[in-house]
């Protein structure tokens, strides 16, 4: 045994995801090791404002045939490829304990945020977003309502490496029948949690990162940006109400146009931290949607960008991440830190006021 107390800046530990149980091996000695690989500068952006060989812009045939309209605001279609089908059996098939396979059926869907081919969250005007959330809402309120659906995942592939098919600014909605794993696993923390301490896990957590505020990135009326303890991916952030919301459709005007706020300002600093387009997977997490009121969830959204050090250095879970456990090596805090240097001006913006 070591008599050198032990210091999370300095030494290899463990941490635990409060939120769905999980474990992260935090590495903070590996960040003094010098860093050889090669530090490439991203293509510059130069898409059109239309693209006629786009899928999703306005007026142009999609992949399945069928035509989008002349849009000039947000646009929904159903996914012309959907990994779920709306009007399948139900059932379950199982050869003994080993073998098991339950019938699942769903709706997907794409969103189009902007007919504007060339623009990303970051460039969308306030307005344009507070559009997107509401599109998010009601959507989450109109499947939801199905009895057929019991969880409703919204989310956003941002950038080739995340496997985003196209640039034109997008994202999906996956509607199931059974509540998904991760909410699942986020359900049930939250759960046991409320069940010991009458409170939502979430609500206790933010008070405490408000309090400590070492992790928070930024914040406004409504809502507040922290690098989560158990965070994973190296620029991993969760955003969160400030107040007990159970699902997106709760949220109230002012909380909506606060959120396109904050959407801009943290996307805006992600872009600027390598000067890219900074590739991400977010998606919301609320309540399942079979009817019943949950006060044991809290809304929030997830962010998991993959880059590192540069626009080229990506995280990979691989190796002892893929058969032991994810492993990061960049602190949580320091993560945070590094996002609360960055300016809220967009970086092509800057540039073009030079
Ligand atoms: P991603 O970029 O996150 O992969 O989302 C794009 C989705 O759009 C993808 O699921 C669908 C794909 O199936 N799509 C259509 O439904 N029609 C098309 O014409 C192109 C893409
Ligand atoms: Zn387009």
């Amino acid at each position: 045994m070591s008599l050198i107390a032990f210091d999370p800046t300095e030494h290899p530990h463990r941490r635990r995801n409060a939120l769905n149980g999980d474990w992260v091996l935090v590495s903070p000695h590996r960040t003094k090791r010098p860093w050889q690989g090669q530090v490439e500068k991203s293509a510059p952006d130069t898409r059109p404002i239309y693209d006629p060989d786009c899928y999703l812009c306005p007026g142009n045939a999609r992949a399945g045939g069928k035509r989008n309209p002349h849009y000039t605001s947000t646009f929904v279609f159903d996914n012309d490829f959907a990994a779920l089908l709306p009007d399948g059996p139900r059932g379950e098939v199982g050869v003994g304990e080993l073998f098991r396979a339950q019938a699942e059926t769903g709706v997907c869907r794409v969103i189009c945020f902007s007919p504007r081919h060339d623009l990303t969250l970051p460039e969308m005007e306030l307005g344009d977003l507070r559009r997107v959330v509401d599109v998010w809402a009601q959507q989450i309120e109109e499947l939801g309502g199905r009895p057929e659906i019991g969880y409703v995942q919204v989310f956003e592939n941002r950038g080739a490496i995340m496997g985003s098919s196209n640039p034109h600014p997008h994202g999906q909605i996956w509607a199931n029948h059974t509540v998904p794993l991760e909410p699942s696993k986020e359900d049930e923390q939250q759960r046991l949690y409320f069940e010991r301490h009458g409170q939502p896990l979430l609500v206790d957590y933010l008070a405490q990162e408000l309090e400590l505020s070492e992790r928070v990135v930024i914040q406004n009326r409504h809502w507040v940006v922290v690098v989560p303890y158990w965070a994973v991916w190296p620029f991993e952030v969760l955003l969160l109400p400030r107040r007990h919301v159970i699902a997106l459709p709760d949220l109230g005007g002012d909380e909506r146009d606060a959120l396109a706020d904050i959407l801009k300002r943290l996307t805006t600093r992600y872009d600027n931290l390598f000067e890219t387009s900074f590739p991400y997977s977010m998606g919301w997490h609320g309540q399942p949607t079979d009817g019943k009121t949950h006060e044991h969830w809290q809304l929030h959204a997830h962010f998991y960008p993959p880059l590192l050090r540069s626009a080229a250095v990506k995280k990979f879970m691989v190796g002892y991440e893929m058969l032991g456990m994810p492993q990061r090596d960049i602190t949580a805090e320091q993560a945070a830190d590094r996002l609360r240097q960055m300016s809220e001006v967009h970086y092509k913006e800057a540039a073009s006021a030079d």
